[in-house]
């Protein structure tokens, strides 16, 4: 057992050698990045809990489901930019996000924004009964029902189970949240350069955190959420450019104008 501790390589052993100096770095940009989220994370962990069994009945449902497609979509559009909002607020906080270009900043959030919403979501999510926190009570996919996209709403529902599966701490959800969110990938940055460097630095701290709960082989399972993430949300876009030719002005004139200019 002593020769496997000493034949396991910890890849942050290198940064903590040559820079014992960065270590404080390190923990002044997680515990930066953790405040921001508990700061923006509109529910605490305890609230969801006590109201984890508040589930819709049937008569709500039915409401729901007796909505239009364009009023459901109008309503749920709502909800979506209140919950970008606040990323959008997280993302001013990380460390390096508000020395990137005006341009940058809102590239990063175009497409980074949904993804953060739907990585937070696991904390509004009810495995036990597949139900979401939406609107003030736990809602299970027939509540979304009027939307029209099943298959989106099916595929997001599935991700949430995911990603609670893998019962991140606050701390590990903060980094990745803000991983996800300074993806150097992006299309049209002007600074890849700099973009890259603020993500390096985030890696390194989420990295950091995961080595220190033990709990290394989580950042391999996080990529390949990632890659999930990508396509979830072209599933939302693609749901959106369908929606919005057959209910053009809905989408024109009632959709949030943060929604529009995000998403559009
Ligand atoms: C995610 C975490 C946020 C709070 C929050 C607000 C709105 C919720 C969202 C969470 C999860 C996804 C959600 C959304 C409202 C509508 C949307 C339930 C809990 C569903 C999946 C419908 C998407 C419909 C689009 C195609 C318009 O901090």
């Amino acid at each position: 057992q002593d020769l496997m501790a000493l034949h396991s390589y910890n890849p942050l052993d290198d940064l903590y050698n040559h820079y014992p100096h960065s270590l404080r770095n390190i923990d002044e940009l997680c515990a930066s990045i953790v405040r921001s989220h508990r700061e923006t994370s509109q529910y605490r962990l305890e609230e969801l809990q006590a109201l984890r069994w508040k589930v819709f009945s049937r008569e709500e449902i039915q409401v729901y489901q007796s909505k239009t497609v364009d009023e459901m979509w109008q309503h749920c559009a709502v909800r979506l930019t209140e919950a970008v909002q606040y990323v959008v607020e997280f993302a001013k906080h990380i460390p390096g996000f508000r020395m990137l270009s005006q341009n940058d900043q809102i590239a990063l959030l175009k497409t980074g924004s949904m993804e953060v919403v739907l990585v937070r979501m696991c904390r509004f999510f009810n495995t036990e009964n597949n139900t979401v926190f939406f609107d003030g009570k736990f809602a299970g996919t027939e509540v979304f029902k009027s939307l029209a996209c099943g298959d989106l709403i099916a595929a997001v529902f599935d991700f949430a189970h995911g990603m609670c599966a893998l019962k991140l701490t606050e701390q590990q959800l903060a980094l990745f949240s803000a991983l996800v969110l300074i993806n150097p990938d992006r299309p049209s940055l002007e600074d890849r350069v700099r973009v890259q460097r603020v993500h390096r630095s985030v890696e390194v701290g989420l990295t950091h955190i995961l080595h220190r709960d033990n709990h290394d082989s989580l950042l391999h399972k996080l990529y390949q959420r990632m890659a999930v993430l990508r396509s979830l949300c072209s599933l939302h876009m693609e749901k959106l450019r369908w929606f919005s030719q057959r209910y053009p002005l809905t989408a024109h004139s009632l959709f949030p104008p943060l929604y529009k200019e995000l998403f559009a």
